[in-house]
């Protein structure tokens, strides 16, 4: 019997339209689930694809059915149910056989697999998958770590089904072990930093500016055929404009504001404190969906202060737009800065450069100025993009609107967690001049840490009074 190509454990959202994706592209596929109901649905939802697929509810039917050396994807839900299946699937797995984890894994997961794995013999490829179940059927943007041997065996197959960009795949191998779950969590980091902002400059359209959804939506519109021009910035004119059908009232007015969080961008904000490199957009943005949980202790705290926005914001849609790109190139620069910390740490050589391009399409922070920031890492030795020549101009243009958006927030009473985590990271990062040495003042008096002087060698300390 004809083999399969690539063979795929798990058939929800993710892993059914993965499956489609593959047999479109003209291979193979090998496909099992826990529960059987699943592997039906996936037959029936086919159609003429159906004679790609080879479904087997049988575990070590299921694996014999795939090609030597065979190549595993597993798409279940992040966690033990990972490790229980790697399980299950190795009893039938052999030597140079390897297993494809491309669920939304803690990198630390996919670094302590790859190395179990490793030691039986069987390669692992931590895989970060981005673009949701559209771009699961029609070309996410696939970011692979792990053995690089297995690596080749996947490559066309995960290389044809990823999204292009100018016909440039959207998929490529970012270095071993955790690497490519660890670019797909700050990827989703940097997702979170870019969805509060937009958020942000909503909330001062509404509250500052009087706006209608509608009004933002036309705005949202407009500001995509510019420098913005990103898929999230996309999304937010179809969701602004959306109209519940019952009521005929703006969807957006009905929908509780309180966000969920899986833990993507709690798990780039605690890496990137690990590493010890500055995240404060991300970390706003994950702050800020831990506040909105808070509903009634917000309406109790609203009925004491009173509501925040009382009064027109004095501010343009120009700056508004002017400010989000800022913020965007700040938050980008933190995500690209905490990759580049990890790479070193980690000795991964993640290709910074390579990393933008496969986020250009298929990915949910697909934007206009990846091919910029991506030219920017591959020609120059860009240590941040604030420094890289492209963006200087840009935050030149631009830093001022974001510090009159702040001020006009703090004025208003607007939270603006991450435009003003984003501007005082700019200020903070361009100021030769710093205020730590209190800071080492502070700690030596206190705890004789001690501190350098800039006029002499070696570590000193102050001759501080008693303060018994
Ligand atoms: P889910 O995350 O909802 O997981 C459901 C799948 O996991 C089903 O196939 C289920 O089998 C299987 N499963 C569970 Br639950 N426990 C299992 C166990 N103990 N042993 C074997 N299988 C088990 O699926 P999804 O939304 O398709 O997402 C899959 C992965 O992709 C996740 O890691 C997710 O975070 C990631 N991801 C999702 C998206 C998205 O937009 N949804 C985007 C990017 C990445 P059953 O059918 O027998 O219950």
């Amino acid at each position: 019997m004809l083999k399969a190509d690539i063979g795929l454990f798990g058939l929800a959202v993710m892993g059914s339209n993965l499956a489609l994706n593959i047999a479109e592209n003209g291979y193979k596929v090998a496909v099992s689930n826990r529960s059987p109901s699943k592997i039906d649905d996936i037959m029936d939802m086919a159609g003429e694809l159906s004679g790609q697929f080879i479904p087997n509810a049988d575990l070590g039917a299921f694996v014999q059915s795939v090609k030597k050396p065979r190549s595993i994807i597993i798409m279940v839900k992040a966690g033990k149910a990972v490790d229980l299946t790697i399980e299950a699937l190795l009893e039938y797995m052999e030597e140079g056989d390897a297993i494809i984890e491309a669920g939304n894994a803690n990198y630390r997961d996919s670094m302590r697999r790859y190395e179990d794995l490793r030691v039986r013999g069987i390669g692992f490829l931590g895989v970060g998958v981005s673009g949701g179940e559209e771009g699961a059927r029609f070309g996410p943007s696939i970011m692979v770590g792990g053995t690089k041997e297995q690596w080749h065996n996947a490559e066309e197959i995960l290389t044809a089904i990823s999204a292009k960009f100018n016909g440039e795949p959207c998929a490529a191998y970012l270095g071993t072990s955790g690497a490519g779950h660890f670019v797909k969590t700050i990827h989703n980091g940097i997702e979170y930093a870019d969805m509060q902002m937009i958020a942000e400059v909503f909330g001062v359209m509404r509250d500052g500016l009087g706006m209608t959804p509608a009004e933002c939506a036309q705005v949202f519109k407009n500001w995509n055929k510019g420098s913005l021009n990103s898929y999230l910035v996309e999304i937010t004119a179809h969701v602004l404009e959306a109209v519940d059908e019952k009521t005929g009232k703006p969807l957006v007015e009905l929908i509780l504001d309180k966000a969920g969080q899986k833990g993507t961008g709690r798990w780039s904000a605690i890496a990137a404190q690990e590493l010890g490199v500055a995240a404060t957009t991300i970390e706003g943005a994950v702050a800020a969906r831990s506040i909105s949980a808070l509903k009634d202790e917000r309406i109790a705290a609203q009925s004491i202060y009173g509501a925040p926005g009382a009064g027109n914001a004095d501010i343009s849609l120009e700056q508004l737009e002017q400010a989000l790109l800022a913020g965007k190139i700040a938050a980008y620069a933190q995500g690209f800065a905490i990759m580049s910390k990890a790479s070193e740490e980690n000795g991964w050589e993640l290709p910074l450069g390579t990393i933008a391009r496969i986020w250009r399409a298929g990915c949910i922070i697909r934007s206009g100025f990846l091919d910029q920031m991506a030219k920017s890492y591959e020609k120059e030795q860009t240590v941040n993009l604030l420094v890289a020549p492209d963006f200087v101009k840009i935050m030149q243009a631009n830093n001022g609107a974001l510090r009159e958006v702040v001020a006009a927030g703090a004025r208003g009473a607007f939270p603006l967690p991450c435009l003003c985590a984003a501007l005082s990271y700019f200020d903070g990062y361009r100021q030769a001049n710093g205020t730590a040495s209190l800071i080492q003042g502070q700690r030596d008096f206190f705890g004789a840490h001690g501190f350098i002087l800039t006029d002499r060698e070696g570590e000193q300390h102050g001759n501080w009074p008693s303060t018994l």
